[in-house]
């Protein structure tokens, strides 16, 4: 007797331990929330004790009616609904005591938060997210994701117990501009190509979307008082091909799409280089008023847009009017960057009137390091990729600069020379190079309370499809997002591959292109 009980109880204990490996609460049981592999990492994480666990009776639930509020509560929703199945009501409730729900709370009362942070706290039977903005709540929701199992990532039904360890995470970023552009010029991508980006960047809490939308290669946006730089002018990329662009609904989708998810979008018109496409699709623009042809190679700076005519201005003021509309961001950026065939004293009068153009409509001035050489106005940006000594001219002149260090932020760059597409002239960026860098210490007489931001740019002269972008950008915009949001004296390279090497998982299950570099033990 005494046996066959002791054989039913080993009989039960083994079937327990089955249960329980084959539970993936199991693999997460133990795991305390300062040791989540977060990227970006949070300014703190304090574990808790116990953990959440996300159920069927789930509900989000808002402080506010606020629109913004309510768009972070179906984005969060969107985000937890396909994995998990759960329904996931979003409610407006002031009532705190439902049970497993998340709660978003606006409240204006955190000054070290600022306008992006939020705090976030996980109890047994709760998730709260406070911060002060929209967009704070938003940063808490990405942060959010990232404590599920990466099976959240899936856009089919998973089975996991969405188990997240208890504990409160107080974050906030130490750059306000964080960026990445893409070159959609040399190279067209579609408006789902961009979306999918733009939500990628997004989960790493980039807020700044550049786009490059007109070059030698490609005109890219439609302008309806000047339709030939479509008709023609979007007809070319490299390589030839078909090109492309935008329609003005299109683009506007794409600022919708972005702003949804704390991303201002950033115009670009280059200008007065890197004009080839405008050029061949109205013949005044040029100064023998001699059309160009279309281009498709990958050579820079033999164009110039012709700044000796009246007529040149009127029709750049036609087109910033016009994006400027589209754009509710505060930026417009004018390129400005190696204007080899402009003389510097038609270029600085050039740069000059662009920046009163820009003014006149609201909007502040963004350009390559090239336009620290015009009068800067006050409010105008540099953005700093080659010249050291404009990035400094600008800060003389009293302009804030965008660190994208072609060397350490380019992600068009190679990783090494085994990279089958890329460029190499700022030489090989491996994932570890692309991390491993200090905004405020790469020029000097550029300190920390001169920068703005970061900002990851990837050139698309050799990169013709989404895949290939992926496999550029990821995993090296995911360091440069953190170099963004965390002061450099919190980060460090042998800590960050580790988590890094957790991240691939999550990357793996969105579908994510990503170079599995050997500096990761993914
Ligand atoms: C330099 S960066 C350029 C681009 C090229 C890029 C390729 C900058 C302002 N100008 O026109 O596409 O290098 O890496």
């Amino acid at each position: 007797m005494r046996t066959k009980l002791k054989q039913n109880i080993m009989r039960l204990l083994i079937i327990l331990l089955i249960v329980l490996s084959f539970s993936t609460s199991f693999a997460n049981y133990g795991i305390k929330l300062a040791e989540m592999p977060i990227i970006p990492k949070p300014f703190s994480v304090v574990s808790g004790k116990g953990s959440f666990k996300l159920s069927d009776k789930s509900e989000i639930c808002l402080s506010t009616s606020n629109i913004e509020v309510n768009k972070i509560g179906a984005f969060l929703r969107e985000k937890l609904r396909p994995a998990t199945g759960f329904m996931l009501p979003v409610v407006e409730s002031a009532d705190q005591n439902g049970k497993n729900n998340i709660y978003l709370v606006l409240s204006q009362t955190n000054s070290v938060l600022g306008d992006e942070g939020y705090q976030l706290t996980i109890g047994a039977s709760r998730i709260e997210i406070l911060a002060n903005k929209s967009a704070g709540l938003f940063n808490g929701v990405q942060t959010l994701r990232q404590l599920f199992s990466e099976k959240i990532e899936s856009s089919t039904h998973q089975n996991d117990s969405w188990i997240i360890p208890a504990g409160v995470i107080r974050d906030f970023p130490e750059y306000s501009y964080r960026g990445f552009m893409l070159d959609v010029a040399r190279h067209f991508f579609s408006v789902s190509d961009v979306k999918r980006y733009i939500d990628l960047a997004s989960m790493y809490k980039m807020n700044v979307f550049h786009i490059h939308l007109s070059d030698d290669q490609g005109w890219r946006i439609e302008i309806k008082k000047w339709p030939e730089l479509t008709a023609t002018g979007g007809k070319s990329q490299v390589g030839g091909g078909t090109g492309g662009f935008y329609t003005q609904e299109q683009y506007r989708d794409i600022v919708k799409y972005a702003a949804a998810r704390n991303v201002m979008v950033v115009p670009e018109i280059d200008l007065p280089g890197h004009t080839n496409a405008m050029l061949a699709s109205y013949a005044h623009l040029n100064c023998d008023t001699k059309a160009k042809t279309l281009y498709t190679g990958t050579e820079v700076g033999f164009s110039a847009i012709c700044t000796s005519k009246e007529s040149t201005y009127t029709f750049i003021e036609d087109v910033f009017k016009e994006i400027s509309e589209m754009t509710p961001g505060n930026y417009i950026h004018i390129g400005g960057d190696e204007s080899h065939v402009t003389k510097l004293e038609d270029y600085i009068p050039f740069v000059n009137r662009m920046q009163g153009i820009v003014a006149k409509l609201g909007k502040h001035v963004i350009g390559w390091d090239e336009i620290a050489l015009s009068d800067l106005k006050a409010n105008s940006f540099v953005q700093y990729w080659g010249k050291a000594e404009n990035a400094v001219l600008g800060v003389q002149k009293g302009a804030k600069v965008i660190m994208s260090p072609a060397m350490y932020a380019y992600l068009d760059m190679k990783y090494d020379s085994l990279t089958p597409f890329g460029l190499n002239w700022a030489g090989y960026l491996d994932v570890q190079k692309s991390y491993d860098w200090i905004p405020e210490s790469i020029v000097p007489g550029i300190k920390r309370e001169n920068i703005l931001g970061v900002e990851a740019p990837i050139w698309t002269e050799s990169i013709s499809s989404m895949k290939n972008i992926e496999y550029m950008a990821f995993p090296r915009i995911v360091g440069i997002a953190e170099v963004g949001w965390c002061s450099a004296s919190t980060r460090n390279w042998k800590e960050y591959k580790l988590r890094l090497a957790k991240q691939g998982k999550r990357l793996k299950v969105l579908g994510v292109n990503y170079y599995p570099s050997t500096q990761i033990a993914w």
